[in-house]
């Protein structure tokens, strides 16, 4: 990207986004939750769309000048039915967070009881968290791994708290958790106890649509909510998928977005997500969600070899959670500005019941999504799995420090971040 009238316009603020553009050039991103958008995208993003006010749906704005956001949010939700095979798609939520509010909005009364996965366990804070407004309004109740080593999910358990508690929604879904979700089981245990089942599918989407992990609208699932950058390599955004033409469903999920909770949609990023949902329905899409999965295969492999704590024991989606802590003695603050410093950007986490606090826990969490997208391969990325491992063991030694720093770099020039994906 030039730039070239914000380096005349404004030097300040030219000087950070050149700075961002070159970090995320030689530096290697590991953060799971991140990706690089093509080209294609961060035009949509910068497009007369970002000038335009739209508050409504398609075909039924409050403002006029509506023909060109129609056109674009309706290419928009199509492809999103088409990418999870559902029945609608809303395209507006501002993000994650604010797609999860509004399913609560839609279908909960205050007082209400949710349940969700525990946060320590790779919840997400939207599932419960006590900090969130949500907590303020619903009950949430939560559920954990059986056994953190093979990262199996307490079906049973949860079957019982769920006969106990008598939640009206069921959430499935993570921002930690490393192995695939029993869907079947989740939707068997709403349908049981009469509550809404609702999938989060913020960290695997892509994967979900790339068709490599299972769908949940394949196992009933009423609602879908997602992040639409992460792996679906889209722009920062949100979107509510409904699995049938349930009309006062689709209805109440519309009202509770707008006006509910949000204003005018952000149609730049609208435009955006469609480019990005026609990336992902391009054939070549499932070809980089399988790379993804054998490169977090790939970089397990080595950490087992190496005797490092993985929870759940290896991975099988993008992301491995790590104890650093267990492992190499080394909180995950420490970890995660140890490898910063040598160009490996990824984030301390919390694992399962952390005795350390959330600024400085156990583990750290990374992933294959962005580096894939680089075109790196296994090869690639089991040595990236073990630089990451000599540099904690050697955390101490500038030298070794500065020589991966290096190989980081040359890594990095030798997979440039590509602008076309399709
Ligand atoms: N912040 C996202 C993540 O990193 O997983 C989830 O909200």
């Amino acid at each position: 990207m030039h730039y070239s009238f914000v380096s005349q316009q404004d030097p300040e603020v030219f000087e950070a986004l050149e700075g961002e553009e070159r970090r995320q050039a030689e530096g290697l991103e590991l953060i799971p939750s991140e990706n690089y958008v093509s080209r294609a995208v961060r035009e949509a993003l910068g497009s007369a769309f970002t000038n335009k006010y739209s508050e409504g749906l398609p075909g039924k704005r409050y403002y006029g000048g509506q023909e060109f956001t129609d056109q674009v949010e309706e290419i928009a939700r199509t492809r999103a039915c088409r990418l999870f095979a559902a029945a609608y798609a809303n395209v507006q939520p501002l993000s994650g967070a604010p797609a999860n509010l509004a399913v609560y909005h839609a279908v909960l009364q205050p007082g209400d009881t949710v349940m969700g996965m525990d946060l320590s366990h790779g919840g997400h804070l939207t599932h419960g968290h006590p900090l969130t407004v949500a907590a303020q309004l619903f009950r949430f109740v939560t559920y954990k791994m059986k056994n953190p080593e093979t990262g199996e999910i307490d079906y049973e358990a949860m079957r019982m708290a769920a006969r106990r508690e008598k939640p009206k929604l069921i959430i499935a879904g993570f921002s930690a958790y490393t192995r695939e979700l029993d869907y079947a089981a989740f939707a068997d245990i709403a349908r049981e106890v009469g509550a809404l089942a609702m999938a989060d599918i913020a960290h695997t989407a892509g994967l979900i649509a790339g068709g490599v992990l299972a769908n949940p609208f394949s196992h009933s699932f009423d609602l879908i909510t997602t992040t639409t950058h992460k792996t679906l390599r889209g722009p920062r955004g949100g979107m509510i998928l409904v699995r049938e033409e349930n009309e006062e469903l689709i209805t109440r999920i519309n009202r509770a977005v707008f006006p509910g909770l949000q204003g005018g949609p952000h149609m730049n990023v609208i435009a955006a997500k469609a480019v990005a949902f026609g990336e992902a329905l391009h054939s070549s899409f499932g070809d980089y969600c399988t790379a993804v999965l054998r490169n977090a295969k790939a970089m397990a492999a080595v950490f087992a070899r190496e005797g490092v704590r993985m929870l759940g024991g290896g991975t099988d989606n993008h992301l491995l959670l790590l104890d650093v802590y267990g492992s190499f003695g080394v909180g995950g603050k420490e970890a995660e500005e140890v490898l910063d410093a040598v160009g490996i950007t990824l984030n301390k986490n919390t694992i399962a019941d952390d005795p350390r606090p959330p600024l400085d826990p156990s583990g750290v969490r990374l992933g294959t999504p962005a580096i894939t997208t680089r075109g790196m391969g296994e090869v690639e990325c089991a040595r990236v799995a073990e630089i990451i491992v000599e540099a904690l063991r050697a955390r101490d030694d500038r030298a070794k420090k500065k020589a991966l720093r290096d190989e980081v770099r040359e890594l990095a020039a030798a997979f440039p971040v590509p602008e076309k994906f399709v």
